[in-house]
């Protein structure tokens, strides 16, 4: 058997050794989670939303724990460990309060009869059978339960592919659903990188649910290729945001700073991007320049640390590979460019000015602490810069005024955007992307009707 070792990135060391799955072990998977389908779909939605609830108030009983394993196995600091954990809940909240109004039967014509036979329509929902929920690890929680959450409740079984590279917290979650009453062969890890998802998929499962990069997600299109079943994609982003020229400078330069490099810049949502209308370019430049400075790297166990290392060393090669392109062409480096001087996985948070869309970091996701700062002249020129894109998950646009951001964010070809705010997630609106950035819907309502298949009822009585 193969085995996936875990490293962390802020010491470089070995923290653990896993089993990675074979052929069989998948098979075997694969024929477990099939086999508990039926009961777990005729079990009591009441029954699902206990177990889930209970799963709910694990997480919160072993948050430190919890965020100790995420923070050691991916760099993510500690107080932003257990801010994803808390935070989960709230979605799971979202999805415990909602489940069952989405799942209501609904009848939508009922006739008397009278001399003709009674007529009934009605519309109910079936869950879709086994699913494959291939999960990334810059927000394990996060965009695991997006998915598991809801296909769960709404009665399918799950196999479970959290990234390689937070394998560990991913046998943490599967561990808090066996506790909280969860039949074992209804939610199950599946161990292994790349070549285990796509063995995975090699399985006749009832619905794909990837999170991931642009590059695998077309991968796993073009395997899916022939098949006709469900397939859902929450892929990469390279979000814009504008700065108009009526704002509070200090307050965009701070919400946009925090934006970039929350969690080291390694969101889905996190700003790549940033068009800062001429008038009022130095002035936030120097309040940017500011927080960004403020900004403390190191131990993501120290509660005080804000930038911790990125994930996986390969991402540095990456991102290093983006900032020269830049400067080659001409970009300027207002700080950052490098490694950190430190063991670990470490970059210096990197400003880079005067950039334009030759280079690619302002074309190509980053996915890491850098971001790329372009002045415009005018709204017109943003929204068009802001639509050159091959992504469409965020945009946003901060002014004083309302009916303008609402004007320019109209026009801009993203699946969220936002005034006055940047890398947010509502469990109450759809998590969509347009483009490159996917296909399908995570959250709110539709994030649950995207787990059911329905059923047409016409329903005529004997006359
Ligand atoms: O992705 P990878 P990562 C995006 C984010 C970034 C990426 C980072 O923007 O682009 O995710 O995640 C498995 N067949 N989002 O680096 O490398 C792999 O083992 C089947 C978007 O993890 O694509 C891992 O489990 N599976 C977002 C998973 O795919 C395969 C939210 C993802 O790996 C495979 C969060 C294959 N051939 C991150 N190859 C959003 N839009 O909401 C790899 N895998």
């Amino acid at each position: 058997m193969a085995k996936l070792t875990i490293i962390n990135p802020a010491t470089e060391e070995i923290i653990g050794e896993l089993d990675e799955d074979t052929t069989s072990t998948l098979q075997e998977k694969y024929n477990r989670a099939v086999s508990a389908f039926e009961s777990w779909k005729a079990t009591q939605i009441s029954e699902r939303i206990k177990i889930v609830g209970k799963f709910k108030d694990l997480l919160l009983a072993n948050l430190d724990s919890l965020a100790e394993v995420l923070t050691k196995e991916v760099g993510k600091p500690i107080g932003q460990s257990r801010n994803e954990i808390r935070a989960v809940t709230a979605r799971i909240d979202f999805f415990l309060e909602n489940v069952s109004s989405v799942l209501q039967e609904e009848t939508v014509l009922r006739t008397l009869g009278g001399t003709e036979a009674a007529l009934e329509e009605k519309i109910s929902y079936d869950p879709l059978g086994v699913i494959a929920n291939i999960s990334a690890w810059n927000y394990p929680y996060f965009v695991g339960s997006n998915v598991f959450i809801p296909a769960l409740l709404t009665g399918n079984t799950v196999l479970y592919k959290p990234s390689e590279f937070a394998s560990l917290t991913g046998l943490e979650i599967a561990d808090l659903f066996y506790r909280a009453g969860l039949p074992r062969d209804v939610f199950i890890p599946v161990i292994g990188g790349g070549r285990t998802g796509a063995e995975l998929l090699k399985l006749p499962v009832n619905g794909v649910y990837f999170t991931g990069s642009v590059g695998t997600g077309l991968k796993i299109a073009e395997s899916l290729g022939g098949r006709l079943i469900r397939l859902q994609m929450e892929l990469g982003g390279k979000d814009p945001a504008y700065v108009c020229d009526d704002v509070d400078i200090k307050t965009a330069a701070e919400s946009l700073a925090d934006g970039a490099f929350y969690n080291t810049g390694q969101s889905c949502c996190s700003v790549e991007r940033i068009y800062v209308h001429k008038s009022v370019y130095g002035s936030f430049m120097d309040h940017f320049m500011k927080t960004v400075n403020s900004f403390k790297l190191g131990d993501p166990e120290d509660a005080s640390t804000y930038i911790g290392p990125v994930t996986r060393s390969a991402q540095i090669l990456q991102i290093k590979s983006q900032i020269r392109d830049a400067v080659s062409k001409g970009a300027k480096l207002l700080t950052g460019g490098d490694r950190a001087d430190r063991k670990g996985f470490y970059l210096e948070p990197t400003v880079l000015a005067d950039v334009n869309h030759s280079m690619e970091v302002m074309r190509e996701e980053s996915f890491g602490p850098v971001i790329g700062i372009m002045q415009v002249s005018s709204d017109e020129e943003a929204t068009r810069l802001m639509n050159e894109t091959t992504y469409g998950l965020t945009a946003g646009v901060y002014s004083s005024n309302r009916s303008r951001a609402e004007k320019i964010l109209s026009k801009i070809d993203a699946g969220t955007v936002y005034w006055n705010c940047c890398d947010r997630v509502s469990p109450r609106l759809p998590w969509t992307g347009r483009k490159h950035s996917g296909i399908g819907s995570t959250l709110s309502r539709i994030g649950i009707q995207a787990f059911v298949q329905p059923r047409a009822w016409h329903l005529r009585s004997p006359s």
